[in-house]
């Protein structure tokens, strides 16, 4: 049975994780994957999630099963935080809990499978790497379109629409609702718009990928874009992720929305249901009843409001400083989230790894929480005799 299978690389961003713990010397640097990082370097579980978990510890009065949906509550309060309250109610969306955000992201791959016209899914270059393989997993073809232009560390846009203007109706175009990984490009309002105008006229359907929310501008300004998308386009589907803004990494919790016409909404549901059994049978329940605690309750949302704004505006800090410390690092002002893509050759992330134990990805990728107020002009200096802008 087994005879036949290959060697398999394993997985180049988590790897760094053993890499950085492996390096003896007190001054080396993770700039690797993207979690956030305080101050000290550490990525501590949230005060709001402490308190709900000492809460539900004293309070769950079961854990027996849920079912596919998962906590529908959750779900619940999510959904204005995302959508906005006038949104949140529209009867034309339907919601379900998944293992994080990639759990979403499987599950919308499985559905857009099942989908009419044998559909593709057309992906940025670059973009998040397991993007492709979940797509390609679940047998949906993937297409590329230009996103990055690292010249400028912007967006090309011209680019991307061109290329999008190839996408057949039916089509399925994956975006990054914020926090661009790995770029930290965003594409400006005018763009956004521009965008919504292409998807709509041409019928293809947005999947956004949310799994920034709160650390770019802010909680509303991170779900804008999202928003606007899904009033204009009568079909559309949201991959969440609460990972990153909760801080529940490895308790894997996020939701996936989908909008559709009402006469196909109910037949969304079912086969969501169908397939997240056969995925996962449910999602597990822990990350997500803690997220629930805290929404059910105002000074635990406000607590975790408050926390969220600390992250998000240590990582704005360190970036405008990284924009501020060389001319070339300048457009990172100009980008948003934990995320930018330096132009750095490959050659010369290796060469910093080894001279002076700064870990990133071999993109030039870069999480910014992982660097310090003190430590970003070493930094800087380190980087500087390799930076190619
Ligand atoms: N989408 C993007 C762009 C990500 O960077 C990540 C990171 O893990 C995910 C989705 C998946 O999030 P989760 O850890 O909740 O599965
Ligand atoms: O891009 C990142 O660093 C995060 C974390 O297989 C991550 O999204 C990285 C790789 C992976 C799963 C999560």
């Amino acid at each position: 049975l087994f005879g036949a299978l290959e060697r398999q690389p394993a997985d180049a961003l988590l790897g760094l994780i053993g890499l950085f713990r492996q390096d003896p010397r007190a001054t080396k640097i993770d700039l690797g994957v993207g979690v956030y990082r305080d101050d000290a370097g550490e990525t501590p579980v949230m005060q709001a999630i402490k308190a709900a978990e000492h809460r539900l510890a004293e309070t769950q009065p079961t854990k027996a099963y849920l079912g596919a949906e998962g906590d529908a509550r959750f779900v619940d309060l999510l959904a204005p935080i995302v959508f906005g309250a006038a949104l949140a109610g529209d009867p034309g969306l339907t919601g379900v809990q998944t293992p994080g955000g990639t759990g979403a992201l499987r599950l919308a791959a499985e559905l857009v499978a099942r989908g009419a016209g044998d559909p593709k899914v057309w992906i940025g270059t670059p973009t998040w790497p397991n993007h492709a393989p979940i797509f390609r997993e679940a047998g949906v073809t993937v297409r590329p379109h230009p996103f990055f232009d690292a010249a400028s560390g912007t967006v090309d846009f011209a680019a991307m629409a061109s290329a999008l203007a190839e996408a057949a109706p039916g089509d399925v175009v994956l975006l990054h609702g914020c926090c661009h990984n790995p770029t930290g490009a965003e594409l400006d309002a005018a763009q956004w718009s521009a965008l919504t105008a292409l998807v709509v006229e041409r019928g293809l359907i947005p999947l956004i990928d949310l799994a920034y929310q709160g650390l770019g501008r802010g909680l509303e300004d991170d779900a804008s874009a999202t928003r606007s998308m899904l009033a204009a386009a009568p079909e559309a589907i949201v991959a969440y992720s609460c990972d990153k803004n909760f801080g529940l990494y490895r308790d894997r919790v996020g939701a996936l929305w989908v909008k559709a016409d009402g006469g196909s909404l109910a037949a969304v549901r079912d086969n969501i249901l169908v397939l997240a059994r056969s995925l996962w049978s449910m999602p597990p329940d822990h990350g997500a009843a803690t997220v629930r605690e805290i929404l059910e309750d105002a000074t635990l949302t406000s607590s975790w409001r408050r926390e969220l704004e600390e992250m998000r505006s240590r990582i704005a800090g360190l970036r405008a400083a990284l924009a501020d410390a060389d001319a070339r690092l300048a457009p990172l002002a100009h980008q948003g989230g934990m995320f930018a893509m330096l132009p750095l050759p490959r050659d010369a992330i290796f060469a910093l790894r080894a001279s002076h134990g700064i870990y990133m990805a071999e993109s030039g990728r870069i999480n910014i929480a992982g660097l310090r107020g003190e430590t970003v002009a070493s930094f800087v200096a380190a980087i500087a005799p390799y930076l190619q802008r």
